[in-house]
């Protein structure tokens, strides 16, 4: 069994040959970066400022500090940090050193890490101490004593473990890392019982970087402010940190991204970009803070991750006086923006499209053959900066990829002539609960797991705030639990709080699909419809 799936050898030379996989990886990406933009501020957290200088400095001494406390070359450490300047020396200097950052998000707790660490044999952890009240050397300690993790690295006080700052000072030559190979793992919203891990290479990765970059029209002035958790794919690097470090211009780190958090930073660091998921944009444009700070320097709000309504997407201009920039992409690969020069109406009612002239898309029925154009159908996608598989799911691939290589991506799409794409809907037994993804399955199974539940189902409902909300259906065995208990039970398995269930309901039986085995899909579509008639 392999890992993961590269691309077909045809493939791979054609895309080397339109000069998309350049051969450079990203440890080289960030020296090449330092050696041009050097005393440029790269990272900007607070009061403290590093240069590209810095953070070529620093990615280096904590790889070389990695290697000599037994991290090696392939192994996997999964990284679980807020957005602070760390972050990018800790994750340029795991490429540096050959290893894999795996990206968990701040609101992960054990059910999350310890399913990630175990899917990826992870043998290093890295966290901060404690992020919002809650302590992540203890779920690290949890976390070791369940799994096989090693070294566990703590951005602050370290208590048992090693704290990130006493990572030592060593000699030595860094290994020599491929361009070809895959160098992290990011996160999947996935739609089964288990995560979903997506492997990216350097290669693949970085041609997405620069062609978001020259989309989104970065340079040296620009200021791009990290407002959600930043090892999320959306601002790792579409265009993200890693495009604006691609064009010499400076990351501003958000440590939250509510108004009264970002708004004074926007002013303070003439930020110029952005990218938030739509319940944020919602939130920026119904707050009054937005006339008392100077938020002038704001020339583009990206907003993706879920769709994003007409009549809020048409709002932007006049609530925040900067253009809207629509985003649909996805941790797998393919990216859409929607262009500068699109026309108004189109940036306003569409997510986009594709970054490359070599994006394949398909628009599929059911049967999988296509639709007529204009037509809604299931988005098929391949490319040279999509994945051919997920990491260790050989099972999950096939029926996660056609035979021909495109990644079934769940989304229900139109196609306008101008080649942007609607969102219309989703096929995939997913949630998406304002840019967060559930899987459907992979609560049904925490649900399951509790001594008085005989059966859950887990579905979307309507939501004007975040677009979706999670209710979970139940049916009890004997005294049937309340909703307190089950989400309490869910909070001590260690499920991370977007997950728990927004709406329990105990229901004596499932309804009926029709004749025949009932799917669970079918199931969840009826439980859905039930919701929405009683509404
Ligand atoms: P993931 O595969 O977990 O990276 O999540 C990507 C998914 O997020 C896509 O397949 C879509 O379902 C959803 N998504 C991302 N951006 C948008 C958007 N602008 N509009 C609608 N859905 C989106
Ligand atoms: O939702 C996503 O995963 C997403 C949204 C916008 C993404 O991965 C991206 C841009 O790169």
């Amino acid at each position: 069994m392999n890992d993961w799936t590269p691309w077909p050898a045809e493939f791979a030379r054609r895309y080397r040959e339109a000069g998309y996989w350049v051969g450079e990886t990203l440890g080289d990406f960030l020296a090449a970066r330092a050696a041009r933009y050097g005393d440029r501020v790269a990272v900007v957290d607070g009061e403290r400022r590093w240069t590209y200088r810095e953070l070529d400095e620093r990615a280096s001494r904590t790889a070389r500090g990695f290697l000599a406390r037994g991290i090696r070359p392939g192994d996997r450490v999964v990284v679980q940090l807020p957005n602070v300047a760390e972050y990018a020396a800790v994750v340029f200097g795991l490429f540096r050193a050959g290893a894999l950052p795996v990206f968990a998000l701040p609101s992960h707790r054990f059910a999350e890490i310890s399913a990630f660490c175990g899917i990826t044999d992870a043998v290093g952890y890295v966290v901060a101490d404690s992020v919002g009240g809650f302590d992540f050397r203890a779920l690290a300690t949890r976390v070791r004593a369940e799994t096989g993790l090693r070294h566990v690295f703590v951005h602050g006080d370290p208590g048992e473990h090693t704290a990130l700052a006493d990572v030592p000072v060593a000699e030595g030559e860094l290994p020599e890392v491929r361009a070809g190979d895959v160098a992290f793992l990011q996160l999947s919203g996935g739609s089964t019982g288990i995560p979903k891990l997506i492997p990216r290479t350097h290669d693949d990765y970085l041609y997405s970087v620069r062609e978001s970059a020259d989309i989104c029209g970065l340079d040296q002035d620009t200021a791009y402010l990290v407002a959600l958790p930043v090892a999320h794919n959306f601002p790792m690097s579409s265009p993200g940190i890693l495009g604006v470090l691609h064009a010499g211009g400076r990351i501003v780190m958000a440590p939250a991204p509510s108004p009264d958090v970002v708004f004074p930073l926007i002013a303070k660091e003439r930020v110029d970009i952005t990218g938030v998921v739509p319940p944020i944009a919602l939130q920026w444009m119904a707050s009054p803070a937005r006339h008392e700070h100077d938020l002038s320097s704001l020339r583009v709000l990206q907003v993706g991750g879920a769709k994003f309504v007409p009549e809020a997407a048409r709002r932007v201009r006049a609530e925040l006086g900067c253009a809207l920039q629509q985003v649909f992409g996805m941790a797998e690969g393919l990216v859409n923006y929607t262009r500068f020069d699109d026309p108004e109406e189109v940036v306003v009612t569409s997510q986009g499209r594709p970054i490359s002239p070599d994006d394949e898309l398909r628009v599929v029925a059911e049967d999988g053959a296509e639709v007529a154009p204009g037509e809604v159908g299931e988005l098929l996608t391949r490319g040279p900066y999509t994945i051919r598989g997920y990491y260790r799911a050989d099972e999950h691939n096939r029926v996660a990829f056609t035979p021909d290589g495109f990644y079934r991506t769940g989304d229900l799409v139109r196609r306008l002539p101008s080649g942007h794409l609607v969102v219309e809907g989703r096929a995939k037994d997913q949630i998406n609960r304002g840019g967060e993804k559930v899987a459907a399955e992979e609560i049904e199974n925490h649900l399951l797991a509790h001594p008085a539940v005989h059966d859950a189902a887990v579905v979307a409902i309507p939501d004007d705030y975040l677009g979706e909300r999670t209710c979970a259906f139940v049916i009890a065995t004997g005294q049937p639990p309340t909703g307190p208990a089950l989400r309490a039970f869910l909070r001590e398995r260690g499920l991370a709080a977007y997950k728990i269930p927004d709406r329990i309901e105990v229901v004596d039986a499932f309804p009926h699909t029709g004749v025949g085995k009932t799917s669970r899909r079918d199931l969840r579509r009826a439980l859905a419809d039930t919701f929405r008639k009683a509404r």
